[in-house]
């Protein structure tokens, strides 16, 4: 299977995931900003220019929680993810989704407001709204993790999902000085031989 990859970019989930795996694949790599990703070519693989996406033989997938999800259930043997039928299913679900629906926004807004857009053009009220945004949201994480390890029960794709979020909420300068669960849960993840040959790749 061959990842469409960028570094530092949500790709690195689908690079954990064949890492934690141990399924083999190929990467086609790209630069954020890379011009190959606006080009027609590349507009058949990704239709908005982004990364991740995911080539299966014939199949093209994009989004990167939808890509775990079909990874999981073509080719992950049953590790990673319950059983519809187990009680940890739906909570599985939710987690998975939590990621690109409630943390991934407000890290979006503040990437935008303080890192991509020419410092004239940026909004200090946007900034703020989304770092308590972004902390509310951190805050059911912070939550939930109380007396776990990890996001429901064995480490799974929900932790690839919102894990990363979280991991790269942090990074960019989120303050979880009053989430502790949430510090060291992205602390045991950062201690993943998986994870850590996903950044490098
Ligand atoms: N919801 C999408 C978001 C994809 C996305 O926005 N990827 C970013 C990198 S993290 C990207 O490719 N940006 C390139 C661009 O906007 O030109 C997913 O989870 O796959």
């Amino acid at each position: 299977m061959k990842i469409f990859h960028a570094p530092n970019t949500r790709s690195v989930r689908i690079v954990w995931l064949f890492e934690e795996l141990g399924l083999p694949y190929e990467l086609e790599k790209y630069r954020l900003g890379d011009p190959a990703m606006r080009s027609p070519e590349y507009s058949k693989v990704h239709p908005m220019g982004r990364v991740p996406a995911l080539q299966d033989g014939a199949t093209t997938i994009f989004e990167s929680g939808a890509i775990v999800q079909y990874v999981l259930a073509r080719h992950g043997g049953g590790r990673m993810a319950p059983e519809p039928a187990a009680p940890e299913f739906p909570q599985y679900l939710q987690w998975l989704h939590y990621a690109e629906g409630m943390i991934m926004p407000p890290v979006n807004t503040i990437v935008v407001e303080t890192i991509l857009l020419p410092p004239e053009r940026r909004n200090q009220v946007n900034v703020d709204r989304a770092t308590k945004l972004l902390s509310r949201m951190l805050g059911a994480v912070d939550a939930h993790l109380e007396g776990r390890e990890f996001l429901t029960g064995a480490f799974s794709g929900a932790d690839i999902m919102t894990g990363h979020a979280c991991t790269v909420a942090i990074g960019l300068g989120a303050d979880v000085s009053d989430k502790p669960n949430i510090a060291a849960y992205v602390a045991r993840l950062n201690e993943r031989p998986a994870l850590q040959r996903a950044w490098a790749a």
